[in-house]
């Protein structure tokens, strides 16, 4: 069986629909120019972000890794075996491949906006875990999306590590989740990944690497928007900018024009100053207890929690 849920390949549009269009339209042409992080991830920008998962100064992935090695059998007890494992934003599926021995989940739905990547990676995990019922959605599942019939409904376990909610602002991730929590069945959870607030020279180093890897993930955006819209970015025009922002709690990414230029597109046109940025990416940073009241606006009731010694990053498991 093909692991292939949605195999549209042949029926998909070489270049964004007339819907992602419109989208990245508007937000370049707000006064603030913006775009959703999403299009950070193209096939490239899904390897520029493994890779930044191996620099020294990227802690989150390491630091998680650490937690599930620590505590995965107190997860497992806590989450139950032969679960629905959806993991949203799978990537490469590796961090629930690694959990899958004590996890033991029955179904897998691994859940990824960067299609071929995705389906790339589960073609081959479903040959490692045959037992597993794998099944891929190459799709957006930011603003909602519906699961396939045979997914179990009673004990649905979303998988949301990394700790990608902080692309959400907390209103926005508290409506998410409240959609997670309405879907897990009564005997499902949410385990998710969070990383949080420390250091503002960690949080600095973490978004603008030395070798220059996260400028390379922020400024691919450009050539896929290129790509997604028909725009005619110079990515040489453009510099990657990274802070913390600590009245906002977040790390936002920037591009910001290197010179005066003109960029055009499918239906639109729009100067850029010397200095004025397109705000490509939020990533908020939460404290345990912050994180914890915003599940329970969420809807979720128990919640049993995880962190390293240094407490710069927690792993939650919360009940539906
Ligand atoms: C995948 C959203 C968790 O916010 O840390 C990494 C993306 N951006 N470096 C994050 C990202 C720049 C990452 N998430």
């Amino acid at each position: 069986v093909s692991p292939l849920a949605n195999n549209t390949s042949s029926l998909r549009p070489a270049h964004g629909s007339a819907e992602v269009i419109a989208e990245i339209s508007a937000g370049l042409l707000a006064p603030s120019a913006y775009t959703s992080p999403k299009f950070l991830y193209d096939s490239l920008g899904s390897k520029l972000f493994e890779a930044i998962c191996e620099l020294p100064e990227y802690y989150p992935t390491r630091t998680e890794a650490r937690i599930f090695s620590s505590y995965g059998d107190d997860m497992a007890r806590v989450v139950g075996e032969g679960a629905a494992l959806i993991d949203l934003g799978a990537g490469n599926c590796a961090k629930a491949a690694a959990l899958f021995p004590i996890l033991k989940p029955a179904q897998y739905v691994p859940v990824d906006i960067s299609r071929d990547f995705l389906l790339g990676a589960v073609t081959q995990l479903q040959q490692r875990f045959p037992h597993i019922e794998m099944t891929a959605l190459g799709l957006d599942f930011s603003s909602g999306f519906e699961l396939p019939q045979h997914v179990q409904a009673g004990r649905r376990v979303f998988f949301y590590p990394g700790s990608s909610i902080g692309n959400f602002s907390p209103s926005q991730a508290v409506e998410f989740l409240r959609g997670l929590r309405a879907n897990a069945g009564a005997d499902g959870g949410l385990l998710i990944g969070v990383d949080l607030i420390k250091d503002h020279a960690v949080l600095d180093a973490a978004y603008d690497d030395a070798l220059g890897v996260t400028a390379a993930f922020n400024l691919n955006m450009l050539r896929h928007l290129n790509h997604l819209i028909g725009a005619d970015f110079d990515v040489s025009q453009w510099q990657h900018v990274a802070f913390f922002n600590a009245e906002e709690s977040r790390i936002e990414m920037h591009l910001e024009a290197r010179e005066p230029l003109t960029v055009s597109w499918q239906g639109g046109e729009r100067d850029f100053a010397r200095g004025e940025r397109i705000h490509t990416e939020d990533s908020y940073k939460y404290t345990r207890q912050s994180f914890a009241t915003l599940l329970e606006r969420a809807g979720f009731a128990t919640q049993s929690m995880w962190t390293d010694d240094k407490h710069w990053f927690a792993v939650i498991y919360a009940r539906a």
